[in-house]
Parts: structure tokens; sequence; C-alpha cells
């Protein structure tokens, strides 16, 4: 930005471009209805990606969300958060990213 202060605004802060984050996410799994999924914000905030559902049978997530995160900075430690909600079928966090 450059230039004066202007008095009562606030320091420019780097903010996610446009509305949405979009973490492409592949999870092993072999009963994906066990999974809650949630994007977690550096202020913390979550980001419900996917719910559980057990009448999914089916392996994996391999996925492309998109949240509106336009009320978030993009700089600092975002996080997933995967929860197996049901006992039995297990799996693992393959990998995911993020886009803004
Ligand atoms: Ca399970």
């Amino acid at each position: 930005m450059g230039g004066q202060d202007r008095r009562g605004e606030d320091p420019p802060r780097r903010r996610a471009e446009g509305p949405h984050g979009s973490p492409p996410a592949t999870i092993r799994h072999t009963y994906r209805g066990d999974l809650q999924i949630d994007l977690v914000a550096p202020d913390g905030s979550l980001y419900r990606l996917k719910s559980s559902s057990n009448g999914d049978s089916a392996d994996d997530v391999v996925a492309t969300y998109t949240v509106n995160a336009s009320s978030q900075t993009a700089n600092g430690t975002w996080r997933l958060q995967v929860y197996d909600r049901y006992s039995g079928d297990t799996g693992r966090i393959d990998s995911w990213g993020l886009q803004f």
C-alpha cells in the first residue's frame, strides 16, 4: 500500500483472496461415512467440509471442498480435522492442501 497512515484504519492484513478456499483432500478409509471433516482456520473457526453419515459405506474420501473463508486472514496455520465417529473401520489422511 505505502502512503500515509490514516487514523482509525486497521493496518493492512493479508486476507483470503476472493470468497473461497478449496482444500483438496485424499483420505484412505474403509467406510467413509464414519468421517466428519472440518477445516480449522488460524483463529480456531471451524468450517464443516463433510458430516458423518452411517449409510455411506464407500471407501475413501477424494474430494475438493469449497468454503467461504473471506472473513479469515490467509496467513497462519490451517488444519484439517478429521473425526472417525464410529467404531470399526479406520483410515488415514493421505494428503490435503489449500488454495485461496
Ligand atoms: Ca471407524
